[in-house]
């Protein structure tokens, strides 16, 4: 419990005072990373630092889903890029190869990851450089949990894992 002063009793009222139906429209941030959209719990948003005239980054995040309906990742949009795909990879030996795909499933009861190494989102034609430390907003399409929209925290050039 915080201490209640007269300051915070004032920001209560405040909070009573909006419309409850904003409460019910926009996703509720359980915590600064986990974002809660429907039956979907979308953690930790990242993305790798690009050198300098990098043209191309990868977006991580898992998305967990709650519910007892599958959904599905139908693509995302940041304006950090030119565009956004959705791609897994596929080790063979030594060499990993990228595809595309149309969509990503995230079973009911299952989640999706999105991982170094593993599926990502690609972010194609990059602005500028990524700058670790910094963060960007990102609109991930659901088709069922519809637009959500999560701030992407951008961490190391060599990260493997989010750091929070
Ligand atoms: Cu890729």
């Amino acid at each position: 419990m915080f201490p209640v002063t007269r300051r915070s009793a004032l920001v209560l009222g405040l909070a009573l005072a909006l419309p409850s139906s904003a409460a019910i429209l926009s996703p509720t941030r359980a915590s600064a990373h986990e974002i809660t959209a429907g039956a979907l719990i979308i953690s930790h948003p990242w993305a790798r630092a690009t050198a300098v005239s990098a043209k191309t980054g990868a977006l991580y995040l898992t998305v967990a889903n709650h519910g007892t309906e599958g959904d599905r990742l139908l693509g995302v949009s940041a304006e950090v890029a030119a565009r956004c795909e959705l791609h897994l990879s596929d080790t063979t030996g030594d060499m990993m190869t990228m595809r595309m795909v149309e969509n990503v499933e995230v079973p009911a009861g299952g989640n999706a990851t999105f991982a170094p190494q593993g599926a990502h989102v690609m972010l194609m034609g990059l602005k500028g450089p990524l700058k670790k430390g910094a963060s960007f907003p990102a609109i991930l399409h659901f088709e069922k949990a519809g637009d959500v929209t999560v701030e992407v925290t951008v961490q190391g050039i060599a990260d493997l894992q989010p750091s929070d």
